[in-house]
C-alpha cells in the first residue's frame, strides 16, 4: 500500500498563544516547499527556522511560524516529519492546516502518527498506551509509571521475559536431539530453575496490577461516620484547591458528592455523603452515615470518630461489619481537645480491627500531613514498596497477557516435573511467547492494534 504524507493541528483546540501542526510522509518536505516559497534549499533537519507560510494557490501569506524539519528516520513517525509552529487561536492552525491539505496532505485520521510511529518501529504497542497515559495523567503517581513506560521500562521486562522463553526453548531442542545415554548439557533441574525465575519475575509484575490500575481512576475512597463528626469539613480540607471540581452524583440516589485528590502524589476518589437527607431524619437517627453502595466497591474506608470521644456501639458494629477493605480510624477535630488528651477514645479499643489511627482537625490543618502519607502506605503499598523506576503495570492487557504467560510457563514446569519428555514440554512455551509478543506488539493482531489506538484523538 502506498503510503501517503498526512497532516493535523496536534496541540488542543481552542485559544493559545501557539499551535503546532505536524505534516508526516514522503512528501513532507515538497508541501513544506508549496507553503514557503522563501525557502531556497532543502532546511536544515532539527534546526527550527522562522518561515512565511503562504497560501500554495495564491500565495497570499497565512502566518510567520517557527517551521522545523525532521528527516526520517530520525523523526516521532520515523518518516519526513514538519512541524509547523504557528500563532494559536481558532483561525490560524485551520488555515495552514487547510493549506497543507491543499499542497497534498490528507487529514490525519486519530491516532495516526502515532500508529506510523509503531508500524515503523519507533515504538512498541507498551510504549503506545505508555503515551496516551502521560497525556491522560492527573497525578504523579501515575504520571511516574506512565513516564517509566514510556522509556521501555516495562518493555525491558518483557522482552527479557520473552528472551528467557526463547532461551528456554532453544536448551530443550538441544535436549531432544541428545542422544539419551549421554549426559544432557544443561541437567533438566535447571531448566526447572530457570523456569520458576521466570515466573517469580512474571508473579513480581503482577504484583503491582491492581494497584497500578487504581492509579488510572483513583482508590475508592469512603468517608463513614456519625453525623457532625466532621466527615464534609475533612472532604473539603483534603479536596484542597481542587475543591471546584467537585461533582454531585448525577442520578436519583443524588447521596453523595465526589472528588478526586492526589494524595502523597497518589490518586484517591473520596465520597462524601452529601448529608442532604440530614434535615429530613428524624433526630435520634444518629447512625452511621455512609454510602453503601460505595462501600462495596471501597477500596479504603475512613471511619471520622471526634478525638476524645469513645467509639460507639454502633462504630464497633460497623467495624465489625466491614470486611475485606482497610479502615482507618480518624479522630477529628483535634483541636477541641487538649494536645495531650492520650491516644484518645478508640486506638486500644480497636486495635487490629483498624488498619491506622490518625488525628486530625480540619479547622487548624493539624494531621492532614500524616493522612497523605498513611493514605498512599496503605492503598498503594506494592507501588510505593518498588523502587520509584521499577515498572508497574497499569493496564488489564498488561496483566492478562502476562498472566496467559503465566499459565503456560507453569504448565511447561509441571510438565517437566512430571517427567515428561522435553519436547511434550517445550509445546507450553510458544503459547506464553505469542502472548508476550501480543503484549509488545511484536506480532500484531488487527483487533489489538484497533483497541488501543481507539484512545488516541486526531494529531497524536
Ligand atoms: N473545632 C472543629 N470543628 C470542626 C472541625 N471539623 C468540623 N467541625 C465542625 O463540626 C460540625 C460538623 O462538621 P461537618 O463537616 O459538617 O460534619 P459531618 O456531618 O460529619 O459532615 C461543623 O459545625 C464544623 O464546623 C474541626 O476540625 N475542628
Ligand atoms: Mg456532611
Amino acid at each position: 500500500m502506498e503510503i501517503d504524507t498526512i497532516a493535523s493541528v496536534s496541540t488542543a483546540p481552542g485559544v493559545g498563544a501557539l499551535a503546532v501542526i505536524r505534516v508526516s510522509g514522503p512528501e513532507a518536505l515538497e508541501i513544506l516547499h508549496r507553503l514557503a516559497p522563501g525557502l531556497a534549499s532543502a532546511p536544515e533537519a532539527r534546526r527550527a527556522t522562522l518561515m512565511d507560510l503562504c497560501d500554495p494557490d495564491h500565495g497570499e501569506l497565512l502566518d510567520r511560524a517557527v517551521v522545523t524539519f525532521y528527516a526520517g528516520p530520525a523523526s516521532y513517525t520515523g518518516e519526513d516529519l514538519v512541524e509547523l509552529s504557528c500563532h494559536g487561536g481558532r483561525l490560524v492552525p485551520e488555515l495552514v492546516l487547510g493549506a497543507c491539505v491543499r499542497a497534498g496532505a490528507r487529514r490525519a485520521d486519530p491516532g495516526e502518527f502515532t500508529r506510523r510511529a509503531y508500524l515503523r518501529g519507533k515504538l512498541d504497542l507498551v510504549q503506545v498506551e505508555a503515551i496516551a497515559d502521560l497525556i491522560e495523567a492527573r497525578n504523579r503517581a501515575f504520571h511516574r509509571a506512565a513516564l517509566g513506560q514510556l522509556e521501555r521500562g516495562l518493555s525491558a521486562r518483557i522482552v527479557a521475559l520473552r528472551e528467557a522463553l526463547v532461551g528456554l526453548e532453544a536448551i530443550l531442542a538441544h535436549h531432544i536431539d541428545f542422544p539419551e545415554e549421554d549426559d544432557p548439557p544443561v541437567p533438566l533441574r535447571r531448566i526447572e530453575e530457570r523456569a520458576s525465575e521466570v515466573l517469580a519475575d512474571i508473579d513480581a509484575l503482577l504484583a503491582t496490577a491492581p494497584e497500578g490500575e487504581l492509579l488510572r481512576e483513583g482508590a475508592l475512597t469512603v468517608l463513614a461516620g456519625r453525623p457532625n463528626v466532621g466527615k464534609s469539613s475533612l472532604f473539603n480540607a483534603l479536596a484542597g484547591e481542587e475543591r471546584a471540581i467537585v461533582t454531585e452524583e448525577p442520578g436519583t440516589t443524588r447521596d453523595a458528592l465526589e472528588v478526586v485528590v492526589q494524595l502523597g502524589g497518589f490518586p484517591f476518589r473520596l465520597i462524601d455523603t452529601a448529608g442532604l437527607r440530614e434535615a429530613d431524619e428524624p433526630v435520634e437517627r444518629i447512625g452511621i452515615e455512609v454510602t453503601h453502595r460505595y462501600l462495596e466497591r471501597a477500596d479504603l474506608v475512613l471511619l471520622c470518630v471526634p478525638a476524645g470521644e469513645a467509639i460507639s456501639e454502633e462504630e464497633h458494629a460497623f467495624l465489625e461489619d466491614v470486611r475485606g477493605v482497610p479502615v482507618v480510624l480518624v479522630e477529628t477535630k483535634s483541636d477541641a481537645v487538649a494536645p495531650d488528651h492520650g491516644e484518645g477514645v478508640s486506638g486500644s479499643i480497636v486495635a487490629g480491627k483498624v488498619a491506622g489511627t490518625l488525628r486530625t482537625s480540619a479547622r487548624t490543618g493539624q494531621g492532614l500531613d500524616q493522612v497523605r502519607h498513611l493514605l498512599p502506605e496503605l492503598v498503594y503499598s506494592a507501588v510505593v514498596a518498588v523502587s520509584t523506576d521499577a515498572p508497574v503495570v497499569t493496564r488489564r492487557r498488561h496483566a492478562e497477557a502476562l498472566r496467559t504467560a503465566r499459565a503456560g510457563v507453569e504448565e511447561f514446569r509441571a510438565a517437566l516435573e512430571a517427567g515428561l519428555p522435553p519436547e511434550v514440554a517445550s509445546t507450553h512455551l510458544r503459547p506464553a511467547e505469542t502472548a508476550l509478543e501480543e503484549l509488545l506488539g511484536v506480532i500484531s493482531v488487527e483487533d489489538v492494534l484497533d483497541a488501543v489506538f481507539a484512545e488516541f484523538c486526531v494529531g497524536k
